[in-house]
């Protein structure tokens, strides 16, 4: 009776350790240029839909509080963004300009102006302050534009 127990319990014993292992293995990522230029692609429609989705209610004056969900999605975009323009996916698919590797550190600034100013949209929805939400809706607009006018090509969106 002991033996098909031991059978049984060795190869799930030997499962666990492998998962254990595997989990605590340091994780090496390793996704293609298209898929991060996909990823980037997806991002930009989701933003521009949930942006543009949020202005008939800025335009009305309605209630800002339940914009706070895609406030926070472009806030953790804008967080997201810089990682996103790695060396080497500059492919014909993309519309991205040169210019984003050449004038790095402006890149960033940019991002980093999107990052402030969608971080008071999702401030201003929080607090369902619909004067606060409608200048820092202004400036996202403007934020996306000042990278866009530099750093994205002229599009098929
Ligand atoms: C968009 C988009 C931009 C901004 C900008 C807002 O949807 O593609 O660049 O909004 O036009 O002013």
């Amino acid at each position: 009776m002991k033996r098909p127990l031991l059978i049984l319990c060795l190869p799930l014993a030997a499962c666990a350790a492998t998962t254990a292992s595997q989990s605590a293995a340091p994780v090496a990522p390793s996704l293609t240029a298209e898929q991060i230029v996909a990823a980037r692609h997806a991002s930009f429609m989701l933003s521009a839909a949930t942006f543009g989705g949020m202005r008939a209610t800025v335009e009305q004056g309605g209630d800002v509080k339940p914009l706070a969900f895609g406030a926070r999605g472009l806030a953790a975009w804008a967080q997201t963004l810089p990682t996103m323009f790695p060396q080497g996916t500059q492919l014909p698919s993309s519309h991205a300009k040169p210019a984003v590797w050449q004038n790095r550190a402006d890149f960033e600034a940019k991002a980093a102006a999107f990052q402030a100013a969608t971080a008071s949209l999702v401030q201003a929805a929080q607090a369902g302050d619909a004067a606060a939400f409608k200048s820092a809706y202004g400036a996202t607009g403007a934020a996306c534009k000042a990278c866009h006018d530099l750093y994205r090509l002229e599009d098929h969106h």
